[in-house]
């Protein structure tokens, strides 16, 4: 469940210190195992990727202090899911002037309840989830409805960008991402949606197999969210691919998640299989799971608090210190004008 006291943060950052201690131990004992740089004796990515081998290898931390070696943990399942490295370019419309969140914070606390509920649970059960390759249906009242290879997609636009955004969750956490993707726009332009779609609707892979959380009925799934067509078509929402630099880490939504940085982190739908173009407003997860608790808009807004606690302040994760939550998260100067003349009380 979505949770905003303090006891609850304050037990997800001792998650997160014990976390790293286990992870500094497998560092050392890489070290101590191979005596030798690790860039010469394995290939490069292997390398450049370390670090998320251990996220992906989470529980396989306890694993090693019990004495197996290195060698065994790098099965054909974790090569595959090592980050690629993406070129990109630059955006005008990242966020200036934040510290970046350090990629092992945001590889090792997620909200990915199909990977369980704990804020590290994605990163020790998602490494098997098999992304490649990963077909999005495009559909609904669309001209050009397909199927296609996430990389297709990519394709469809000339180059990926660098988007530095804020995330702020509803439990009122946040971090700072270096997100690699596409603009959503540029997607929707390409398929040519109807005049009558007013809202396009994203759903995530549904695969009890691949993702234990959905054996158990947590929430309803497959995870669906969902957006106005002139929120879609925004220049700040993109489909992210990628985040410093590299493919997404499992953890995060691989291959392929959408990102609104003005909304609440959980519109951010990971994983998506379909992109459906609609008339009539999507149904969203967490407003079936709890409607009077999470709108279909969830705009951040420091003003309309959860009814079970404040949003006006949020941690930004790695901070001891709480800070005061902006309006839109910030990004009130670009997309206030998407709300003119709607009460953000009632459409919360
Ligand atoms: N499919 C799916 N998407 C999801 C979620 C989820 O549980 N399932 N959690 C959401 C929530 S609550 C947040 S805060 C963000 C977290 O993204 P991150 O773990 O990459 O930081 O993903 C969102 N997208
Ligand atoms: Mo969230």
């Amino acid at each position: 469940m979505h949770g905003g006291t303090d006891r609850e943060s304050n037990r997800r950052r001792r998650d997160i210190r014990q976390l790293k201690t286990a992870k500094g131990g497998i560092r050392v004992l890489i070290k101590k195992s191979a005596d030798i740089r690790s860039n010469e004796i394995t290939p490069k990515e292997v390398y450049l990727n370390r670090r998320r081998f251990m996220a992906a290898a989470g529980t396989a931390g306890a694993a090693l202090v019990a004495g197996k070696y290195l060698r065994n943990l790098i099965t054909p399942e974790l090569l595959a899911q090592a980050g690629t490295r993406l070129e990109y370019t630059r955006s005008d419309l990242s966020t200036q002037g934040e510290k970046l969140t350090p990629l092992d914070d945001i590889t090792t606390y997620n909200n990915f309840y199909e990977f369980g509920t704990d804020k590290e649970d994605p990163s020790r059960n998602a490494g098997g989830l098999k992304t490649a390759p990963w077909t999005i249906t495009i559909e609904g009242l669309v001209k050009r409805r397909a199927s296609f290879d996430v990389d297709s997609i990519v394709k469809m636009h000339p180059s990926l960008e660098e988007r530095i955004y804020r995330l702020r969750c509803v439990e009122a956490w946040s971090m700072v991402i270096p997100w690699v993707g596409i603009p959503l726009s540029s997607v929707i332009k390409t398929v040519e949606p109807a005049s009558k779609a007013r809202f396009v609707a994203f759903e995530t892979l549904y695969d009890p197999k691949q993702m234990p959380g959905q054996r158990r009925s947590v929430l309803q799934w497959p995870y669906v969210e969902g957006l106005r067509m002139d929120e879609a078509m925004h220049p700040l929402t993109i489909l992210a691919v990628g985040l410093y630099g590299e493919s997404l880490p499992n953890q995060d939504g691989a291959p392929i998640r959408l990102v609104v940085p003005w909304k609440y982190g959980f519109k951010s739908i990971k994983s998506i299989v379909k992109i459906k173009f609609v008339e009539k407003q999507p149904p969203t997860t967490w407003n079936i799971m709890a409607p009077q608790e999470y709108g279909f808009y969830s705009n951040v807004n420091p003003e309309v608090d959860h009814p079970r606690w404040s949003q006006a302040k949020e941690r930004r994760i790695g901070e001891f210190f709480k800070r005061s939550t902006l309006m839109f998260n910030g990004y009130g100067d670009q997309v206030a004008g998407l709300y003119a003349g709607m009460d953000l009380r009632k459409n919360f």
